[in-house]
C-alpha cells in the first residue's frame, strides 16, 4: 500500500525515501532485505545528526581525487542504490567517464530487467552486468555478487559499491582494485575493507560526490595523487566514531534527548 505523505510531517522526507524503497520493492528494483538494510542505515544516521560530517566529506574529497585519476572506473549498482540515485549514479558515471554495473545479491533476471530500466529512465546509455554473454566469475566469492562483467568489474582499478555487503569489497581489494564505499555503518566489514568508506547516506553523499568530482575536473594529476596520498581510511573511520562518540556524551551529560527538534522526538 503506498501513502501520500503530508507536506508537513516533521519526518516527511525520511517516510519519503521509506515510500521509494517500498515502491521499489513492488517494481522488482530493491530486494526485501534491502527494506531491512535501510532500516540499519536509519540507525546509523539517527547516531551521526542525519547529516553529512566532516569525516564524510573528507572522503568524499579523496573519493573524487580517486576517481578522477582512475583507468577505469565502475559504479557498482544493486537495488537501493538505483531506487534511491538513479541520476546522480548516471551523472557521476559521466563526469568521471566510468562505467555503471548491476551487481546483485538477490541476483534474477526480472531485477536485472527492472535496474536497468531505472537507470536508462535516468539517462544512462550503456548497462555493463547484465549480459550473460559477458558474465565472468569471481572465485573468491560464494554468493551472487561473483558475477562481474568481463568489461566492468573485472578489469576495472576503481569500484564505487554504494551498501555493500562486506565480502565482494574484501575480494576486489584483495584482487588489487581500489573499492570506495558509501555505508552509513562505520563498523561494517565493507567500511573496514574498503579504500575510501564515505559514511554518509547516500542520497546525501552522491549529489556531494558529483558536485566535488565537477570542482576538482581541471586538478593536476599530480594534486590528485596528493589528495589520496594524504588520507587514511583507518583515521577517517577512527573519526567517525569518536565523532558519534562525543556527540552522545554530550547529549547524555547534557541531559537533552538525541538532539532532533521536539517534533522528530515525539513521532519516534
Ligand atoms: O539489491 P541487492 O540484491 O544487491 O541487495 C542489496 C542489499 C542492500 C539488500 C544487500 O547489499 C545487503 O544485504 O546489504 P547489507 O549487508 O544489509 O549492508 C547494507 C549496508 O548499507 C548497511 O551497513 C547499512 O547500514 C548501509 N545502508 C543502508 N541504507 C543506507 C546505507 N548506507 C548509506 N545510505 C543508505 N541510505
Amino acid at each position: 500500500m503506498n501513502i501520500e505523505i503530508p507536506k508537513d510531517h516533521p519526518r516527511a522526507k525520511s517516510l519519503r525515501t521509506r515510500e521509494k524503497l517500498i515502491q521499489g520493492l513492488e517494481s522488482r528494483v530493491v530486494a526485501q532485505a534491502g527494506l531491512i538494510a535501510h532500516g540499519r542505515g536509519e540507525a546509523f544516521d539517527y547516531l551521526l545528526g542525519e547529516r553529512t560530517v566532516p569525516a564524510a566529506l573528507n572522503a568524499i574529497k579523496a573519493a573524487s581525487a580517486l576517481l578522477l585519476s582512475a583507468e577505469n572506473p565502475v559504479i557498482s549498482v544493486n537495488g537501493n542504490a538505483a531506487m534511491l540515485t538513479p541520476e546522480a549514479i548516471v551523472e557521476l558515471a559521466e563526469t568521471v567517464n566510468a562505467k555503471v554495473e548491476v551487481n546483485l545479491f538477490y541476483r534474477d533476471t526480472s531485477r536485472e530487467e527492472a535496474i536497468k530500466n531505472i537507470l536508462k529512465r535516468a539517462g544512462a546509455k550503456s548497462i555493463y552486468g547484465i549480459d550473460s554473454e559477458h558474465l565472468a566469475s569471481l572465485s573468491e566469492l560464494g554468493s551472487e555478487r561473483r558475477k562481474v562483467d568481463t568489461k566492468g568489474i573485472l578489469i576495472a582499478d576503481v569500484v564505487l559499491v554504494p551498501l555493500e555487503d562486506g565480502d565482494r569489497t574484501e575480494a576486489l581489494v584483495k584482487m588489487g582494485k581500489k573499492v570506495i564505499a558509501i555505508d552509513l555503518n562505520p563498523l561494517s566489514r565493507t567500511s573496514q575493507k574498503a579504500s575510501i568508506t564515505i559514511v554518509d547516506n547516500i542520497e546525501r553523499a552522491m549529489p556531494l560526490l558529483v558536485k566535488k568530482v565537477n570542482a576538482f575536473r581541471s586538478m593536476r594529476r599530480q594534486e590528485l595523487e596528493e589528495i589520496q596520498q594524504d588520507f587514511s581510511n583507518a583515521e577517517n573511520l577512527k573519526r567517525c566514531l569518536k565523532m558519534i562518540l562525543e556527540r552522545l556524551t554530550k547529549l547524555a551529560i547534557q541531559g537533552e534527548c538525541l538532539g532532533f527538534r521536539e517534533t522528530e522526538d515525539n513521532e519516534n
